[in-house]
């Protein structure tokens, strides 16, 4: 008789059935570390919903010659909120590309500067207009004339995304 038929199961077998049940509880378990993170996640969501941030006012964008590839937007961005944010991203249906720019002196040359990430100190309000800091918006997909509008989606460094509808305008109006 050899010394393993003692054991009503081979210690091998034993083993096996031990490192399923492990597999098994890990698992069950995996799934729900999963979903509390997805929760939380919703909660900031929702949060950002009732109190946004920002809060965007007077967008306008003169109207250009339908050969200008480049046009501009001005608007007052308002951070309402008690955190110092920042933009970090500029997008739009109708232009292939928009970037935050400032005018500086340079050589006593006027320049444009672009603004990578644009801060809004909390409880404050960033005017663009002309001259000064503007939305530069590269590529437009169509002809803007007075009365028309485009859209603008600004996303900021907390997910926190707004979308203003800017009305293009005459300059001298
Ligand atoms: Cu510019």
């Amino acid at each position: 008789m050899r010394k393993q038929r003692k054991f009503p199961v081979p210690p091998r077998v034993l083993l096996i059935v031990l490192l399923i049940m492990a597999i098994q509880l890990a698992l069950a378990l995996l799934p729900h570390l999963f979903r509390e993170e997805s929760h939380s996640a919703l909660a900031v969501a929702h949060a950002g919903e009732k109190t946004p941030a920002l809060r965007i006012q007077r967008a306008w964008s003169p109207e250009a010659p339908p050969v200008v590839k480049v046009l501009a937007a001005y608007m007052i961005l308002e951070n309402t909120g008690a955190a110092d944010r920042h933009i970090v991203r500029l997008s739009s249906p109708d232009f292939d590309r928009v970037e935050i720019h400032r005018m500086q002196a340079k050589d006593g040359m006027m320049r444009m500067v672009e603004q990578k990430s644009l801060l809004l100190p909390a409880g404050r309000a960033v005017t663009l207009q002309p001259g000064d800091l503007h939305m530069m918006l590269i590529g437009p997909r169509r002809v803007f004339r007075d009365g028309d509008h485009f859209t603008i989606t600004v996303e900021l460094d907390d997910g926190q995304r707004q979308s203003v509808q800017v009305p293009v305008r005459k300059r001298n109006s």
